[in-house]
């Protein structure tokens, strides 16, 4: 059964592979990806300094799912270039995520991974948890503004990793603005920022940065993110590629983020709580569901959801 896809010319062996963020900071953990059937190496968004990050605890696993306001810590783009080159052996894409500070940032941190042997880069403008920053994808302005310099410098695919959005007036006014640049793929649905979990028991809250609000990902979010893989698919009307993340756990998960019309699903809280096996696992049950169905490729199903 194949599974395989392809993302702006980058070939992947299966459409499953690990979001940005869990367990792929340091060259050790990305080597770990690389080993797994992660079909693609994706790297911790980075910036232009090495970050330590929020103070701990800062990330929790939760009933069903995590919340987490790591703040961005990271070893600063220059690793991050240097990794790429080591990573190239485990023959997968590798991915760059980039959170610039601001704009110029960005630029710098684009021109340093355009002579790089990364494959693809995700820009990352949805984090919800750098202290003092809002939440720069809900600002559609800057968004135009920060993507027209990101793709003007760009040599490499660039896609753009988003927040979620909740009204229909919000997934336009993005569209707009993204219909405007040479977008490779959308990544959707970056965690579901400030959330707020308490422990009761303690009467405090689980996580230390910003009075305990964090972003909220695994099952939690899984509707959420169908919804704005299903919107982003519908309003580039299936000619931008989609990359589903947010809760997936098994294949069937896979399977209706499929449907919905990803091209690929990404793993992220589902990685941290189950290991690198979680990636042959997922790829795996999709073999078996499509089986199942009768599918023998994700073309056959992709965005043929049916409404009633
Ligand atoms: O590092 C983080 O706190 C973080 C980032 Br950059 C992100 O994009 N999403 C998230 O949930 N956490």
């Amino acid at each position: 059964m194949d599974i395989s896809t392809e993302i702006n010319g980058a070939k992947l062996e299966t459409c499953v592979f690990n979001a940005s963020g869990p367990n792929d900071s340091t060259l050790e953990e990305l080597e770990t990806i690389g080993k797994s059937k992660s079909s693609a190496i994706m790297m911790k968004s980075c910036t232009l300094e090495a970050r330590e990050g929020n103070p701990e605890p800062r990330y929790r696993d939760l009933e069903h799912g995590s919340i987490n306001s790591m703040g961005l810590p990271n070893l600063g783009y220059k690793k991050y270039v240097e990794f790429a080159s080591a990573l190239k052996k485990y023959r997968k894409p590798i991915v760059a995520s980039i959170s610039g500070l601001t704009l110029h940032d960005n630029e710098i941190i684009i021109e340093a991974f355009n002579s790089s042997e990364a494959d693809i880069i995700e820009f990352n403008p949805g984090s919800p948890n750098t202290i003092g920053k809002p939440i720069t994808g809900y600002d559609f302005n800057y968004m135009d503004e920060l993507l027209t310099a990101v793709m003007k410098k760009s040599k490499k695919p660039t896609g753009v990793k988003l927040p979620p959005y909740f009204d229909f007036v919000h997934f336009e006014r993005m569209w707009n603005v993204l219909k405007k640049h040479k977008i490779a793929f959308i990544t959707t649905i970056n965690s579901i920022g400030n959330g707020l979990v308490i422990d009761a028991e303690k009467e405090e809250a689980v996580i230390k940065p910003k009075g305990g609000f964090g972003g909220i990902g695994g099952k939690y979010i899984k509707y959420t993110a169908l919804a704005n893989v299903r919107k982003f698919y519908q309003l580039s009307e299936g000619k931008v590629p989609i990359i589903g993340a947010g809760g997936v756990y098994n294949g069937i998960d896979a399977f209706e983020y499929i449907l919905a019309g990803a091209t690929a699903v990404q793993i992220g809280t589902a990685f941290i709580q189950h290991g690198a096996g979680i990636f042959e696992k997922v790829q795996n049950e999709l073999r078996q569901y499509m089986h199942k169905k009768g599918y023998e490729k994700p073309e056959d199903f992709r965005g043929r959801l049916k409404e009633l």
